[in-house]
């Protein structure tokens, strides 16, 4: 169901099609390998899997909310594997096949999301931020980051092990919070290595894309001076080749890039919402014909790659599966007196009294029964 606020009309790279045929488009190449191609399939499985079993995990009380990335995979794998290890990522809560991709354990992911985290992880382990909730921050937080990798050096040296990019994943619905207006403004004005990654989803909650922008999304870049490119974000070929485009850019100096990835939540939003209050079934169902995991099967169906070597990535989905499930009972719950340790590098004397506070309240049960 196309609607005139879908911007129907707006040119859009596609490598790959709904039925797995290779396309082409004007200035950009998928180069990879069949086996490279191969790679990104497992990852869009895996990603796929993880999401599903988390998703089953909160229905079984074990994660209090999931934020589901079903239909969204290709436009987080393909955009994730073309960073390199020096580049830094700045997903949102949504972004599960970002961390995947980056080599963060999702076992991290399910203990923020069953509170059993104060933290989740080290960002500087893998170059992967913590999944931001506070929408559009992070694409100020990926363009002063970009700024800092100019100022120390890092940037158009020449040197692929050296010059370094920052992502910054965003949604519709986040283009219309001032931090993202500013991140542009910023990163277009000081030319920051900074890469704009935004999965149009078509939804924010309920709010859907016409609410948000009269133009396409990736137009808007224009005002503020720096490229911006439409992508089929359903095709993982295409994600990677115009993300790997723009972070090269931006390695060399050249500054910042809006990428607009036309995608679809075809989950809820997350699984407190129900979908079916806001957006019409067909318009599901429509997009059901375009699921960007299919397709690249289809592809390597075509290509000859055989019945086994699928088997063999299933087989890999139910063990991550059987993983996450064990794993995430496990999950240890932490002593919250050490949330106030993690609150600054040196802490306060107001900080250590609010600590000292909580542990007397706690104690106070002490004895208590439950
Ligand atoms: C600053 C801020 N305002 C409001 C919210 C509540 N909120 C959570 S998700 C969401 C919608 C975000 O939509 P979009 O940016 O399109 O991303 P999507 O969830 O579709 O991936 C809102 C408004 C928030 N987390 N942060």
């Amino acid at each position: 169901m196309t609607d005139p606020s879908d911007h129907a009309d707006a040119p859009l790279v596609q490598l790959l099609t709904p039925d797995g045929r290779r396309t082409t488009s004007p200035g950009y190449i998928y180069d990879g390998t069949l086996a490279d191609i191969q790679d990104l399939y497992r990852d869009l499985v895996m990603t796929r899997r993880l999401d599903t079993e988390a998703f089953a995990l909160q229905r079984h009380g074990e994660l209090g909310l999931w934020p589901p990335a079903l239909g969204q995979e290709a436009a987080q794998v393909g955009s994730a594997r073309a960073l390199r290890p020096q580049d830094f990522a700045f997903p949102t809560y949504r972004d599960h096949g970002v961390v995947w991709c980056r080599g963060e354990d999702p076992v991290h992911l399910l203990g923020i999301f069953r509170g059993s985290s104060l933290g989740g992880w080290d960002p500087a382990d893998h170059h992967v931020a913590l999944p931001n909730i506070i929408i559009g921050s992070q694409t100020l937080h990926a363009t002063g980051y970009a700024m800092a990798l100019t100022l120390d050096g890092l940037v158009g040296t020449g040197n692929p092990e050296r010059d370094a990019a920052s992502i910054a994943y965003l949604g519709d619905g986040a283009t219309s919070q001032g931090d993202f207006n500013e991140a542009l403004d910023w990163a277009a004005v000081h030319q920051a290595p900074v890469v704009f990654f935004c999965q149009n989803n078509h939804y924010a909650i309920s709010v859907p894309l016409e609410r948000q922008t009269r133009v396409p999304i990736a137009q808007r870049a224009d005002g503020f001076g720096l490229p911006g490119v439409r992508v089929d974000g359903n095709d993982v070929l295409a994600c990677h080749a115009v993300v790997t485009a723009a972070l090269q850019r931006a390695r060399d100096g050249q500054g910042p890039t809006l990428v607009e990835a036309v995608t679809y939540r075809m989950g809820a939003h997350t699984t407190s919402d129900d979908p079916t209050r806001y957006r019409e079934a067909a318009e599901v169902e429509a997009w059901k014909a375009k699921d960007p995991v299919e397709r690249v099967r289809l592809h390597l169906v075509a290509e000859g790659v055989p019945d086994e070597w699928f088997r063999s990535v299933e087989d890999e989905a139910d063990a991550l599966g059987v993983r996450l499930r064990e794993a995430c009972q496990d999950i240890p719950e932490p002593d919250l007196a050490e949330l106030f340790d993690h609150v600054f590098v040196e802490s306060t004397v107001e900080n250590e009294q609010q600590k000292a506070e909580y542990v007397a309240w706690r104690d106070s049960f002490e004895g208590s029964v439950a």
